[in-house]
């Protein structure tokens, strides 16, 4: 028997998305010339989905800090752009998602920018900008992993929303194997997601997880055969953005609250100042300070 509400709300199409792919251009925000989209493929559907693809599958999508600038760019256009309603995070093809930070782009102090024209050598660890920033986008971001997802890598679909895994997925934290460590969410969100114990033994170990374990773990939502990855994911997107902006933006703002402090309650807070200022009562301030007069702020309800 079909619920009534399975009738109201239907079936999600599984037909494929259509991508256009975006740049930074001459007609939008002004970025440097370096900024040029060259490790990171940027899309978006006009159905409201943008995905960012990190394009370095040579070097199973390791990153370096162009490509966390280029990423960065993706996610600040991505929260920008009113049209889009879900975000979606992978790596160029089927062997990895990502594989941590680029360990050739590493000198003695941390990763170096190789720009145009000769390195950077101050050191810069901007990763740790992008996980803050996917954290703070006031829409859902789905890690759709294929392949690897290790080191700084693992990190990056852990602090996703939402994780999609292909069932050739391998998850884990390999930095002390190689001389890195993440003390920020890469060890306390892990905690969160899947206990202290197995957060400690991924550390610890540093040993490798397959799909199903990293399912059982609470690590990922869900595991589909690799083949269906893109239809699974891109389901995932359309059942979000047939469902309330707004109750998903507070939702996700709550859940991070409840880890982050101060600084969640500075996203909490700016999506209530949001609503408040789309309302009535909010704008019978301003107008009558426009105005000159005393605000009438007598009609608003004092709801229980
Ligand atoms: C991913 C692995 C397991 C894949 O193994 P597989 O399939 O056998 O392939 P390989 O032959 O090993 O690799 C294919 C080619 O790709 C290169 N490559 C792979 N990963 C990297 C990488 N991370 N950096 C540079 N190159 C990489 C291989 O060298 C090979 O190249 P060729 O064909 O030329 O030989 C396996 O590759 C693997 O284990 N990779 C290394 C994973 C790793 O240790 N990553 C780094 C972990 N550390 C971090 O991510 C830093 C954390 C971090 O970013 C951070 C966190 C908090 C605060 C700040 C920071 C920060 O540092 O910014």
């Amino acid at each position: 028997r079909v619920s009534s509400y399975e009738r109201v709300h239907g079936d999600v199409s599984r037909d494929p998305v259509s991508w256009v792919k975006c740049a930074p251009g001459a007609d939008e925000r002004s970025v440097a010339s370096h900024y040029e989209l060259r490790d990171v493929i940027y899309e978006k559907s006009p159905e409201g989905i943008a995905r960012v693809t990190i394009n370095r599958p040579e070097r199973r999508n390791a990153f370096t800090p162009r490509t966390v600038k280029e990423m960065r760019w993706c996610m600040d256009d991505a929260r920008d752009d009113m049209t889009i309603g879900v975000v979606v995070m992978r790596g160029m093809g089927d062997l990895a998602f990502c594989s941590g930070g680029d360990q050739s782009a590493r000198g003695d102090g941390g990763y170096v920018d190789a720009k145009a024209g000769g390195a950077e050598e101050t050191p810069r660890l901007n990763v740790l900008d992008l996980q803050m920033q996917i954290r703070r986008m006031p829409k859902p971001v789905i890690a759709s992993v294929a392949g690897y997802a290790v080191g700084g890598g693992h990190i990056l679909h852990m602090v996703c929303d939402l994780t999609i895994a292909a069932d050739n997925a391998v998850f884990g934290q390999t930095g002390p194997k190689v001389g890195s460590f993440d003390a920020g969410y890469g060890s306390t969100h892990m905690a969160r997601l899947i206990g202290q114990k197995k957060a400690r033994e991924m550390w610890f170990l540093a040993r490798l997880y397959n799909a199903s374990d990293a399912l059982k773990m609470g690590l990922v939502n869900t595991v589909v055969p690799l083949a269906e990855l893109e239809t699974e994911t891109a389901v995932w997107c359309r059942e979000i953005l047939r469902n309330s902006p707004t109750a998903i933006r507070l939702c996700k703002n709550a859940l991070n609250a409840a880890e982050d402090g101060q600084a969640g309650i500075q996203d909490l807070g700016g999506s209530a100042t949001l609503l408040f200022y789309q309302s009535e009562e909010g704008n019978e301030g301003r107008r009558a300070f426009l105005e000159g007069r005393k605000p009438d702020f007598s009609k608003f309800k004092r709801f229980p």
